[in-house]
């Protein structure tokens, strides 16, 4: 409408429809924010390839073709060139830059874009981008299938195109999640019960239980070089569905662009799409004492895009990462990510469920090396306590007291601290186990125990008691079979040990002065993950007889040291973070 000058593009491409649709019709948001309104840009949203309004064939995390050899080979790379193309060409008052940003899987359409971009991109910014579908982002975690997150996603996104209008809801009958997905019993069911050929993504997941060709094709990571535009890669420690793609998204630029003229990492306490709506203050009864989401969108987000678009100044970003700390609750700059300067400490399980820093070696004194408990997938662990049918958004700090209460999962925490231990970077697990049945899932989760005086939010509308809250920092489910190959499953062999070893997402979070660490081990997170029928088979097509109780083992001594490692850093000597 301000023709006095020209204008950058921001663009977003999207599965989700850009409606309402018509030349007389705005979407009630335009940009990554508000601001972006304000100051004045040209927006353009773009349905992709074969969703609602744009021809073709909508393809799932359609493959990268590397080396593109016809103009028929196209995928979302090609597709955002050609649009940018035809943009500069058709389209009056442009200043010939153009900026992307995308959260989810838009994020995955920005990371697409920013591969081979167009000279003209000069900015893009991947938000929780899906990297890898089925190794860490919103299907499988280390070959786990995430069930309550898909299902529900599946019950509307199949339905929602072409014809853009609102899918009826997915009728559940019970707003019990754990009831309504165990009565569904072995994971065939859900499509032959309740969506019925509706998703044809669903029951292709089903056929590839493997990470095979068809999972392979999707994984975005190995692309990512070479890449030119300035990127902003955005995500949050609780986000529930590309907490991994965030991370790998950011590493794979720092680890081939050497052209990138910047490329940063903000990481803040958000579950997943956090930072581009409410304040971020708090997630359920965890306070993080500042309006996070704010800053984050009017001092680093809006600026960058105004920087690098129109050659507005900005207040420096760090090298590397913008963190934010959980639990001392301030932003923290790091010059690589994960922080170089950092110590690996090895947390070992112990007997009497303790948890050491070093070695096993307590279990030698006391009792046997090792803990078991039976596994039934009959009564699977939930995932959280209360309940909910859809993923729950606030599981990712929730109280897990309801789960160290259970006799099938294992609890090992630390004497008081007598000192804050911040730890930042992934979570490296090792553990030695063994089942008397021949497949196994793994879930580590890292806690942070409150003191039994810590004081209750006031005021308090859920009458939560945070002394002695038990707040999940991380977990993770690993799928046994998979421990030698995600591609090649395994058995275990009844009663013979084997060694599990996994990486979880990433953290930022100070363990304060009088807490305890604890982590926990179990055999189930229902309905997060599906039940592992604890036989070796496909779980895609297992019957309800393949479903068994088993015996576990995790075992804790000098030649089995079962525990996880992470990464301490100091306090600090660079400037703590951006003025909030
Ligand atoms: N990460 C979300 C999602 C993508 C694909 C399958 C399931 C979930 C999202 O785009 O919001």
């Amino acid at each position: 409408k301000d023709v006095s000058k020209t204008w950058p593009i921001m663009m977003n491409r999207t599965p989700y429809g850009v409606g309402p649709y018509g030349v007389d019709q705005t979407p009630n948001r335009l940009g990554p924010s508000p601001l972006f309104m304000k100051a004045g840009y040209i927006f353009v949203n773009q349905d992709v390839r074969g969703r609602m309004k744009s021809e073709g064939k909508f393809v799932e995390m359609r493959p990268h073709i590397a080396d593109k050899k016809s103009s028929t080979d196209v995928d979302e790379s090609s597709d955002t060139f050609d649009t940018i193309d035809w943009l500069l060409k058709n389209v009056q008052g442009h200043n010939g830059k153009v900026g992307i940003a995308g959260i989810s899987y838009p994020g995955f359409y920005a990371a697409s874009a920013m591969i081979d971009a167009h000279p003209a991109l000069k900015a893009a910014s991947p938000q929780a981008p899906v990297m890898d579908f089925f190794d860490g982002d919103d299907w499988r975690h280390n070959g786990a299938l995430l069930l309550t997150h898909n299902f529900g996603f599946e019950t509307v996104f199949s339905k929602m195109s072409p014809k853009p209008r609102r899918a009826e809801a997915f009728d559940f009958g019970t707003p019990d999640g754990y009831k309504f997905f165990l009565e569904m019993g072995p994971l065939a069911n859900a499509d032959a019960k309740h969506l019925k050929g509706s998703s044809a993504f669903w029951k292709s997941v089903m056929t590839h239980g493997n990470y095979d060709e068809f999972c392979k094709s999707r994984n975005l990571k190995p692309h990512v070089k070479n890449v030119k535009p300035a990127v902003l890669t955005v995500g949050g420690w609780y986000d529930a569905e590309d907490l991994a793609g965030t991370i790998h998204c950011y590493q794979r630029v720092a680890a081939s662009s050497p052209e990138c003229p910047q490329n940063v990492l903000v990481m803040g306490p958000w579950v997943h799409g956090g930072w581009s709506r409410n304040d971020g203050d708090a997630l359920g009864p965890v306070k993080f004492n500042a309006k996070t989401s704010d800053y984050y969108r009017e001092k680093v987000e809006f600026p960058f895009f105004e920087h690098h678009l129109k050659g507005v100044p900005m207040d420096a970003l760090p090298k590397a990462a913008l963190v934010f700390e959980t639990g001392t609750n301030r932003w923290r700059r790091f010059d690589t990510w994960p922080p170089n300067e950092s110590q690996r400490i090895k947390l070992a399980f112990a007997g009497d469920q303790k948890l050491g820093r070093g070695s096993s070696k307590d279990s030698d004194a006391k009792g046997e090396s090792f803990d078991e408990f039976v596994s039934d997938p009959a009564k699977p662990v939930p995932y959280v306590e209360k309940t909910v049918m859809r993923m729950d958004k606030e599981y990712m700090t929730a109280d897990q007291r309801f789960a160290s209460r259970r006799t099938d999962v294992l609890t090992y925490q630390t004497p008081v601290l007598t000192e804050d231990m911040m730890i930042a970077g992934p979570i490296e697990v090792e553990l030695h186990v063994s089942t008397t049945g021949t497949d196994a899932d793994w879930v580590v989760k890292l806690i942070d125990v409150y003191p039994d005086d810590f004081p209750d939010p006031d005021p308090n509308p859920s009458g939560v008691r945070m002394g002695g809250y038990q707040q999940l920092v991380r977990g993770e489910p690993f799928r046994g079979k998979y421990r030698n190959s995600l591609e090649k499953p395994e058995p275990f062999e009844p009663g013979k040990p084997a060694v599990v070893k996994f990486t979880m997402p990433d953290v930022s979070h100070t363990f304060r002065n009088g807490h305890r660490v604890m982590v926990q081990v179990q055999g189930s997170w229902f309905p997060f993950i599906d039940r592992n029928p604890q036989t070796f088979c496909d779980i895609g097509t297992a019957k309800e007889s393949d479903f068994r109780k088993a015996t576990h083992r995790v075992y804790h001594s000098p030649s089995m040291p079962s525990g996880v490692t992470v990464r301490i850093v100091k306090q600090g000597t660079h400037k703590d973070g951006l003025a909030q």
